[in-house]
């Protein structure tokens, strides 16, 4: 143990897929035995897009279970839902104050989702990177696991918490990120331009972790490749096979170099169904282990109301340290 501070979360906004999970999830288990870690279920960032609400009540303890079945120690590391600390909200208020419409607006998820939901382009969406920044420097954090896609709000947070410090004195520390070499970003199946996504409507985009062997062995059957008939890495003219090796290495750990020698002269379908075999023996014993979790209920209500109470204890003492910086007055206690 190194005494350091690993923040992480992902939104509850769908069924996380083999991206979540091999961009961000895999590298946290990997990482738990050496950093203290906080483990979000970030469900304010997830209503910065229209949600069901009994939907999202579902999404949110479902990530919770597989939180835990993919890995995750729930008693060495906090595991809890970001709506259950204020604290979240008050610092990011105070940060929107401290950002410009400027970066904002040059965030590449903010011009992604904004185009996908243009009936719905609200403040939330636009300023999510300074609640992002305020669940990171709420807790000090030295370094943050995030896939390739999310580096651009790491940078801005970086940036706000100097900004902030640069005015007041040390108050955050500067956080690094941590990019898990294999599986940093994985893309579509349906299209590998685009990086595989949660909220994706087409159901063969994506792999989720709990689809069942069946249709994983059908999805990567469907999965776009090409003409070109052989199993290279090359990003450019091969971009869904490259797909499928940046999948197969992270799972695996074996490098690029062998696989391709492993398929030299062999089809695509022969590939595709190594991949898919790998998947589901990755897969398996997370969604046994969920399933255990959701017959547990007073188990996973215990966990949630723990690890609240540990994040909210943390997490105020950097929040009043910023509202006495910026000139809050202080609290008058009963005596
Ligand atoms: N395709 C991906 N490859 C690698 N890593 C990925 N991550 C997301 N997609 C991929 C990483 O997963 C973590 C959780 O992200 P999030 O839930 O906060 O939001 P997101 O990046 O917007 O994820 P999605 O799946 O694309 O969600 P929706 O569809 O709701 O927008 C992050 O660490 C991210 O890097």
């Amino acid at each position: 143990m190194n005494n350091k501070t690993i923040f992480s979360g992902m939104q509850p906004s769908g069924v996380i897929t083999l991206g979540n999970y091999l961009g961000a999830l895999k590298n946290w288990t990997e990482l738990q035995d050496e950093y203290n870690c906080l483990y979000c279920i970030v469900d304010m960032h997830a209503i910065t897009v229209r949600q069901d609400p009994a939907t999202l009540r579902k999404s949110s303890r479902n990530l919770l279970m597989q939180y835990i079945a993919s890995g995750l120690n729930p008693e060495a590391n906090i595991i809890y839902y970001q709506s259950h600390v204020p604290a979240h909200a008050e610092l990011a208020w105070i940060l929107n104050c401290y950002t410009y419409m400027g970066e904002l607006s040059r965030m590449t998820q903010f011009k992604d989702k904004s185009s996908k939901h243009n009936e719905n382009i609200n403040a939330g969406l636009f300023t999510y990177p300074a609640l992002m920044a305020a669940d990171i420097l709420l807790f000090q954090t030295d370094v943050v696991p995030v896939g390739v896609d999310q580096k651009q709000h790491l940078e801005i947070t970086r940036d706000i918490a100097a900004r902030f410090n640069a005015i007041y004195g040390d108050v955050f520390k500067i956080p690094e990120p941590y990019i898990g070499k294999a599986g940093a970003k994985i893309m579509s199946l349906q299209d590998p331009s685009r990086k595989m996504s949660k909220s994706d409507e087409d159901v063969n985009a994506t792999i989720s972790l709990i689809d069942d062997p069946d249709t994983i062995i059908r999805k990567f059957k469907r999965a776009v490749t090409d003409s070109m008939a052989k199993v290279t890495f090359d990003e450019q003219n091969q971009a869904g096979i490259s797909n499928l090796l940046n999948i197969y290495t992270a799972i695996t750990g074996e490098t690029i170099k062998n696989i391709e020698r492993e398929f030299e002269g062999k089809g695509y379908g022969e590939f595709k169904a190594k991949v898919a075999e790998v998947v589901i023996e990755e897969l398996r014993p997370i969604q046994q282990k969920f399933e255990e979790l959701s017959k547990d209920n007073a188990y996973i209500d215990n966990i949630i109301k723990e690890n609240a109470q540990k994040a909210t204890y943390l997490a105020t003492k950097t929040l009043r340290k910023v509202q006495k910086k910026v000139g809050f007055p202080p609290l008058i206690r009963s005596k």
